[in-house]
């Protein structure tokens, strides 16, 4: 049957025996092992009643497993929710029941844990470890390699990914087979991927980055990764002479700067390395150029959209910039208040059109019509500005949005739990530079008139409730938070007033 994603992704390697992953255990897979273990993967789901269209909620460590299990979502027609492995049971509640997912995989060490809240909500539990142990593999070791892709379309969802509401509770991004296959396909020609390409794979794969970037350009380019379970700069400069090419974070070339084993000799076989999903700093750019002799190449993206610009791969990449629109994506400067079209170099928020836009937002339709307009075009909430030779600058945010080391943290997620301890009168919670995250959260509090807190206490309820990413790094009690004269809090102050609290970090 016709799969859109599938028949470009994986059908077209279902024999060949070249390496697709490379595992820091020493081990490889072939692509041909590779599709038969996302085969036997699909015909376990079904096995546990999924259905074409169910969500499959996974929660697990970064593993070869892990990523078949998407490949057999893509060919069995379910929908694939990854989520961080930070998250805590109480965030992932909410990923379940706002979802509907029917059945949740988690590692073997987290399902004791995790089995009170499925049988509260009715939820079948799988167990699957990165080493492959645990109940689905199990009983995947017994299962057929092989498997009919059910049918699907270019609309049809393949996956939710949860970014977080800036006002109220996070939001499912509903992305369909052609948001991701068009993007792939870009991206793929835009830096020159084909199959001689490894990929220094060191991202998370429950975010678009690291999960349909990096993994479906070189699925669809036939290249092969070095699959590392996370980032640690041991790993890294042990694998940087087989790489051509690596994908990451801007804490990721902040760390590599940090590390005296950055020569022009560690990088010798790399073509390319990539950042985005934060801003990458001017100096981070440049000094890197300088150790290495690589102009980075950022480029902007966001999870409802996939990726929308690029710095150019045979011309200038230009630092504190993110390039020129994708060419199938159409990128627009407009007036927040009004929606009307800037002229150029003029700051505006920044809205993109194109196929790697979202469907919108799972069973939010009004979330949907704030955001997505009914002409296709998707307001970021990033503000830019396009230069006189068309690169466009991101110079900040008109969504409260803190982005540390690549994650997302919304402040009103913290504000909110904060508010509610007792002797909490009103919270605020603001990104302050940090030198390895580029951000990170902190939280100013006002007290109730007479009363005093254990901010020890208010760190325990924080650590029990939200993934340790999103733990404010410090609690500052305040006499008042400042206010513009309509009452609204002025968070640009404390930010201006604090922005040297971590310098020496
Ligand atoms: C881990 N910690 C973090 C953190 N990552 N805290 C703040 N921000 C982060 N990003 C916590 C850990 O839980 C731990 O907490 C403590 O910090 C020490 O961890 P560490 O060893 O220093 O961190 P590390 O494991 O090395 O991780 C840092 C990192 C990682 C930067 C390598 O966060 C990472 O891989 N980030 C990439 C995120 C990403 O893929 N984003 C793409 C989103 S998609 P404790 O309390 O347990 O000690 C997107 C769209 C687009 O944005 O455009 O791409
Ligand atoms: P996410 O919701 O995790 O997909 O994060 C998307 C957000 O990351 C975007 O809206 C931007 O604010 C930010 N982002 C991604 N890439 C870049 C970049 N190269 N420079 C600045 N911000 C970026």
């Amino acid at each position: 049957m016709p799969n859109y994603l599938f028949d470009s992704l994986f059908a077209p390697h279902a024999q060949k025996e070249n390496v697709f992953l490379h595992l820091s255990s020493g081990d490889s897979i072939t692509y041909s092992g590779f599709v038969k273990l996302a085969a036997r993967f699909a015909n376990v789901l079904i096995d546990l009643g999924l259905e074409v269209g169910d969500r499959l909620a996974v929660q697990v460590e970064k593993s070869e497993y892990g990523l078949a299990l998407y490949a057999a979502c893509v060919q069995a027609g379910i929908v694939y929710l990854p989520l961080n492995t930070a998250y805590t049971v109480q965030e992932l509640e909410y990923f379940i029941e706002n979802s509907g997912a029917t059945v949740l995989i988690c590692d073997e060490a987290k399902s004791d844990t995790l089995t009170p809240l499925v049988r509260r909500l009715g939820v079948v539990l799988s167990t699957l470890g990165p080493t492959g142990q645990g109940r689905l593999q199990e009983v995947a070791q017994h299962a057929s390699e092989h498997f009919v892709p059910v049918q699907r379309g270019p609309d049809d969802l393949v996956a939710i990914l949860y970014t977080s509401g800036t006002t109220g509770r996070s939001k499912g991004a509903m992305i369909s087979h052609k948001n991701l296959l068009s993007n792939a396909r870009s991206l793929k020609v835009a830096w020159c991927f084909d199959e001689t390409d490894v990929l220094l794979h060191a991202l998370p794969v429950f975010h678009t980055h690291g999960l349909f970037v990096a993994t479906n350009i070189l699925l669809l380019a036939g290249g092969a990764m070095i699959f590392l379970p996370k980032f640690d700069l041991d790993a890294i400069f042990a694998h940087l002479p087989r790489a051509t090419t690596m994908m990451g974070v801007p804490t990721f070339y902040t760390r590599l700067l940090s590390d005296k084993r950055l020569i022009k000799g560690s990088c010798a076989h790399m073509r390319l390395f990539v950042s985005g999903s934060a801003p990458l700093l001017n100096e981070t750019h440049v000094q890197f150029r300088e150790r290495t002799g690589h102009a980075i190449l950022e480029r902007y993206g966001m999870t409802e959209t996939n990726m929308n610009t690029s710095n150019p791969y045979a011309g200038e990449r230009r630092p504190g910039t993110v390039g020129f629109p994708l060419p199938d994506v159409e990128l627009k400067i407009t007036d927040p208040k009004t929606g009307d079209l800037l002229e150029n170099g003029e700051i505006g928020q920044i809205e993109v059109r194109g196929a790697n836009v979202f469907q919108g937002y799972w069973q939010m339709p009004e979330k949907t019509r704030e955001e997505l307009r009914e002409d296709g075009f998707f307001i970021t909430g990033d503000l830019g500005r396009k230069d006189e030779e068309g690169y466009i600058h991101i110079v900040g945010r008109n969504k409260d949005l803190i982005i540390s080391g690549g994650y997302n943290i919304y402040p009103k997620e913290i504000e909110t739990l904060l508010d509610e301890q007792v002797g909490v009168e009103e919270s605020a919670v603001v990104g302050l530079p940090h030198s390895d995250f580029g951000e990170t959260p902190v939280a100013f509090l006002v007290l109730k008139k007479g009363a005093s807190v254990d901010l020890s206490k208010i760190d325990t309820v924080i650590a029990e409730q939200l993934a340790s990413f999103k733990h404010p790094r410090k609690l500052i009690i305040l006499d008042e938070l400042p206010r513009n004269t309509m009452g609204k809090i002025q968070k640009n102050i404390l930010r201006e007033h604090y922005n040297d609290l971590f310098h020496a970090a």
